[in-house]
């Protein structure tokens, strides 16, 4: 069961991942700053509307334009809304630079109307795959001449270690879904025909989180979700274990799946 919410619900929910720390500086900064100019402006909107309102005596006075202050409200917010480009723009070049070598390598297919993972054997080596190759016995398209195809698992559950950098490649089967964690401060749309290969993310402490489509994909959307656990190296060392016992990723021989995919 994921958590549930506990702090201020108007919020965000406590962010997870050391990429959510930068995600949730920006957003607050963005946040900060347009409350300010908001009540900025409304206090000098509001300050003019009483003192220029119409009284009887007073004639209204016809201003043709003041070149200083048009330059001035043109000039300061474009070097705001350009800091804020350069500041979201380093933001995103951080949560998307190349995942380090040891990260752990996850398959997420999603289709209408659930979640399906595809974890590597031993080797920490993903078989290939291709749309191309996919069929009712062989759902992730693996190529089964790869000599990884015999060592990968699959789960319907994403159990990563605390800590650990863990690379997913997402995909679709059918039509396009998104791959939407709010703890993990992560949305990424999953796109048919293609693996989406630029996410990674490192959690920072342990515990039970809802992967749930975030893309209206049909009339089962809003129960396509799967489970997250997040837990220690220990207790992961001992899932890990107990699943590569049983790589169940192409039922039947390779030489049946093998015809099959190619029918
Ligand atoms: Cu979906």
């Amino acid at each position: 069961m994921a958590e549930s919410r506990t702090g201020n619900i108007y919020w965000t929910p406590p962010n997870v991942t050391i990429n959510g720390i930068e995600t949730d500086k920006l957003l607050s900064f963005i946040f900060w700053l347009t409350t300010f100019v908001f009540f900025a402006t409304q206090t000098v909107y509001i300050y003019y509307l009483i003192k220029y309102r119409r009284r009887p005596g007073v004639k209204a006075h016809y201003s043709h334009g003041n070149n200083t202050l048009e330059i001035i409200w043109t000039t300061l917010p474009t070097l705001i809304f350009l800091g804020l480009a350069i500041y979201g723009n380093r933001v995103w070049y951080n949560i998307h630079r190349p995942p380090p070598e040891d990260a752990l390598n996850v398959e997420i297919t999603g289709y209408q109307f659930a979640w399906d993972m595809r974890y590597p054997g031993a080797s920490g080596i993903l078989a290939r795959s291709d749309v191309r190759n996919i069929t009712s016995d062989n759902k992730f398209g693996i190529d089964i001449t790869d000599p990884h195809a015999k060592e990968d698992f699959t789960t319907t559950e994403l159990v990563i270690p605390v800590g650990r950098a863990v690379h997913v490649f997402l995909r679709s089967r059918d039509v396009i879904h998104a791959f939407y964690v709010p703890e993990f401060r992560i949305y990424q749309d999953v796109v048919p025909g293609r693996t989406i290969a630029w996410v990674w993310f490192r959690t920072l402490r342990q515990g039970n989180f809802q992967l749930a489509c975030s893309q209206l994909c049909g009339k089962g959307h809003y129960n396509m979700k799967a489970p997250i656990r997040v837990v220690s190296q220990e207790e992961y060392d001992k899932w890990y274990a107990e699943k590569i016992k049983k790589p169940n990723i192409v039922v039947g021989a390779p030489e049946v799946a093998l015809q099959m995919s190619s029918n």
